[in-house]
């Protein structure tokens, strides 16, 4: 054994183990539906750093899903938050003051258009549909960090979201999507500005396409992920992994310097020209 070379799994959990960037740091996850999520790659990376996790689920159908994924890190504090209501967002934060006194930082993790509105043209947009989605996909983040900076302490606190290229670039079939995504990126910075005076950073993660729930059914996916991994310059598409693995940079103390930031996790595609 004394001559066995250790897995990368070892070496991760060893470094992850030893380092404890995030011992006694607190943080809440919106936006686990299952084990694919981004959000649950998040979860996991925060929490080989030492962090404590509280997690929420959109709806009733997600919680027999998200419990015990959950619990399987630790995790004693899994509420329902639809975060379309207000009166909801506010008393998940007023249970969590309840339960943890202080808060660290934020996963905002969260995206929702009508499958209509993710094919076809961007032009025929409806009103609702437009709505519903810059409603979930954008301000939900600023619903968050109202309840969640005061519960920062002065040692400050870090809000991390997820966005995607489609905010810069026309991605065929985004549609709507990618004005979303524009929408929660210029909210990213507002809210950097608002918040910094709080010591509190505001930052978001652009993500390559991965393959997670929220991808599937989305006509061409296998088509997209070819495409990425043909043009990037790692010639690969991005691991969920490597998302979490940014998430964990952003939440620790690693990045105090960074607030009002989309660093791009997309194994180089979105540099290329041609
Ligand atoms: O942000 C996303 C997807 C977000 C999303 C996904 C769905 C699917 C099911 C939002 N709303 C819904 N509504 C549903 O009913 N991504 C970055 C993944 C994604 O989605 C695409 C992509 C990529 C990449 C849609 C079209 C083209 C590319």
């Amino acid at each position: 054994m004394a001559h066995d070379l250790a897995t990368p799994q070892m070496v991760h959990e060893k470094m992850m183990e030893s380092n404890g960037i995030l011992a006694g740091k607190k943080g809440i996850i919106f936006g686990v539906a299952n084990d694919h999520s981004l959000a649950w790659y998040c979860a996991k990376a925060l929490n080989s750093a030492g962090a404590q996790l509280a997690f929420t689920y959109q709806a009733e159908a997600l919680e027999r899903r998200v419990k015990p994924l959950a619990e399987s890190l630790g995790a004693d504090f899994v509420e329902q938050c639809d975060l379309s209501q207000d009166t909801q967002i506010e008393n998940t934060f007023a249970k969590l003051k309840n339960h943890w006194n202080n808060l660290d930082f934020v996963v905002h993790a969260v995206a929702f258009a009508n499958k209509q509105d993710l094919e076809g043209h961007f032009v025929d947009t409806s009103r609702e549909g437009f709505a519903l989605a810059l409603d979930v996909s954008a301000y939900t983040l600023t619903a968050i960090a109202k309840q969640a900076y005061p519960l920062m302490q002065a040692s400050g606190g870090s809000i991390v979201t997820l966005s995607y290229y489609g905010a810069e670039k026309v991605i065929p079939n985004y549609n709507v999507m990618g004005v979303a995504k524009a929408a929660l990126e210029a909210s990213v910075r507002y809210l950097a500005a608002d918040l910094g005076q709080h010591n509190v950073r505001v930052n978001a993660i652009s993500a390559g396409p991965v393959r997670t729930l929220a991808a599937m059914g989305i006509s061409g996916f296998r088509e997209m992920l070819k495409y990425v991994e043909q043009r990037a310059p790692l010639k690969r598409n991005v691991q969920a992994e490597e998302v979490g693995k940014t998430t964990l940079y952003l939440a620790s103390d690693l990045s105090s310097g960074i607030t009002g930031e989309t660093i791009h996790v997309d194994c180089g595609y979105s540099i290329m020209g041609m």
